[in-house]
C-alpha cells in the first residue's frame, strides 16, 4: 500500500499515526500540492491528500474513510471502540478535531491574502470556531492523562494530536490559552507515533 501525503497535513498525520499504532506497513509518498499535476490527482479527482492506494490499484480517501478501512483491514489493536456508545463518542471527537483542522486551514489561507483583500468576518469566524473547539478538546483531554503509555491510542486521541499539532505549527501563540491541552500534548511526545509524525 502507498499513502500520498504531505509532511504538514494534519489529515495525513492522523492516518500516519493510525498506521503506526496499528503496526501496518505502508510506503509514504510525499506530494507537492502546488504542482499542477501532482501524484495524488490521478487517484483522487478532488486533488486532496491523504489518499491511500491499495495493492489492487484502487484508491481510498478521505482521512476518515481511510481510517475506517485500516480498522477493517487490521481490527486489532482497535483504535475505534466496538461498543456502540463509545464508538459514536470517538467518532464525534474525530469530527471535532477535523473541524479544528478545517477552520485552522481556512484561517491560515485567509491570512495569506494582502490585508486589503482579507475577509475579516470570515477570519474572525474561523478563529472563533478553533477557539471553542479547542476549549472542548481541552476538557476531553482531562480523561487522557495516561494515554502516552496506553497499549494503543484511540482515534479520538490520534485526531486530537493531529489537530492541536497543526494549530501549534501555524499559530503557536493561540494555544497559550489552553495550558492543560498543551501539557497533554507535551506528555504525548513520548509516544513513538506522535514523535515520528511531528509536522516539519
Ligand atoms: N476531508 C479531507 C480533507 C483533506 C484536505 O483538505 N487536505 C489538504 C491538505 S492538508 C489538501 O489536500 N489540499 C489541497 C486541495 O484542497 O487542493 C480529509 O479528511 O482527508
Amino acid at each position: 500500500m502507498r499513502l500520498f501525503a504531505t509532511e504538514t497535513s494534519p489529515y495525513a498525520r492522523k492516518v500516519r499515526m493510525a498506521l503506526l499504532e496499528k503496526n501496518i506497513s505502508c510506503e509514504v509518498e510525499w506530494v507537492n500540492l502546488r504542482a499542477p499535476d501532482h501524484a495524488a490527482l490521478s487517484h483522487n479527482p478532488l486533488g486532496k491528500i491523504p489518499v491511500l492506494l491499495r495493492n489492487d490499484g484502487s484508491a481510498v480517501y478521505d482521512s476518515a474513510v481511510i481510517i475506517q478501512y485500516l480498522e477493517l483491514l487490521r481490527p486489532d489493536p482497535a483504535i475505534i471502540p466496538r461498543d456502540p456508545e463509545a464508538r459514536i463518542e470517538t467518532l464525534r471527537v474525530e469530527a471535532l478535531a477535523s473541524g479544528i483542522m478545517d477552520s485552522t486551514i481556512a484561517w491560515v489561507l485567509e491570512q495569506r491574502h494582502t490585508a486589503e483583500c482579507q475577509n475579516l468576518n470570515m477570519l474572525q469566524r474561523a478563529r472563533s470556531k478553533v477557539s471553542t473547539a479547542l476549549a472542548m478538546l481541552q476538557e476531553e483531554s482531562k480523561a487522557w492523562k495516561d494515554a502516552a503509555n496506553a497499549p494503543v491510542l484511540s482515534l479520538s486521541q490520534i485526531a486530537s494530536v493531529a489537530a492541536v499539532g497543526y494549530v501549534d505549527l501555524r499559530a503557536p501563540d493561540f494555544l497559550v490559552q489552553f495550558p492543560d491541552l498543551l501539557a497533554w500534548m507535551h506528555s504525548m511526545r513520548l509516544r513513538p507515533s506522535v514523535s515520528a509524525t511531528l509536522p516539519q
